[in-house]
């Protein structure tokens, strides 16, 4: 089997759930750093294989991919199945939809917050946005609290790919310093989450809460 390869750089919440995938699933790999300040991702052989000019990409035998949740879904249904995609229908719906909700919901709260209150300098804020994203965020954490409430992990009795995709974002988000709210049954989860050896090895990297820092970590990171 040829090695797995990954572009990306680490501090990118979308490559970290591959890198984390890959742990569970217990796959070498071989990784690129590429992105952000390291660049790369606007090369012509980069391009060719993802056109966004996006990180994560793998290359995988002759599967070439991006899009990290799809990467994630397609890594768990190759090798070791049923370890992240669950085998039981309901389970697997129930992964699926978090995973949905990851993407459409919650990441563009996380990244709407993280960017206002991190990655921008100062003078280029903006609090209407700010305070926007804040109260969507407060519904959203409510919602997948009321979730956890009833369940141990997204897809109810087992950890799966959604527990992967949630994680990751939860770690960025958790590092801004917001008030989450009461979402004691989130916070319950994430106790869990990060017991686990491959969270980490690949999510759990410096948090930055400047732009200063922002750099200086991911230089730092790779
Ligand atoms: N929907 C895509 C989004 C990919 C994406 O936005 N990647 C960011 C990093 S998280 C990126 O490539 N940014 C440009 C860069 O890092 O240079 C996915 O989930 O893979």
């Amino acid at each position: 089997m040829p090695m797995i390869r990954v572009w990306g750089r680490k501090t990118s919440v979308n490559v970290q759930k591959v890198l984390w995938t890959l742990g569970e699933l217990d796959i070498p790999f071989t990784r690129e750093t590429v992105g952000g300040s390291f660049g790369g991702n606007r090369d012509a052989d980069f391009l060719r294989m993802n056109p966004n000019g996006l990180i994560p990409v793998i290359l995988d035998g002759d599967v070439t991919m991006f899009e990290s949740n799809a990467i994630v879904r397609y890594l768990s249904a190759r090798y070791r199945a049923g370890v992240l995609r669950p085998e039981e229908p309901h389970a697997l719906a129930l992964a699926e939809q978090w995973m949905e909700w990851q993407q459409t919901t919650f990441y563009p709260l996380v990244g709407t917050i993280f960017f206002q209150r991190v990655r921008l300098p100062e003078n280029a804020r903006d609090s209407q946005i700010l305070d926007k994203a804040r109260g969507d965020m407060r519904n959203a954490i409510a919602i997948a609290d009321r979730h956890l409430s009833q369940h141990d992990w997204f897809a109810g009795e087992a950890f799966s790919f959604g527990d992967i995709v949630m994680g990751c974002l939860w770690w960025r988000y958790s590092g801004i310093g917001e008030e989450a709210g009461a979402a004691p049954h989130i916070a319950e989860w994430f106790e869990a989450v990060k017991d686990r050896h491959a969270f980490r090895e690949h999510v759990m990297v410096p948090r930055a809460a400047s732009p200063e820092d922002w750099t200086r970590i991911e230089k730092e990171v790779g």
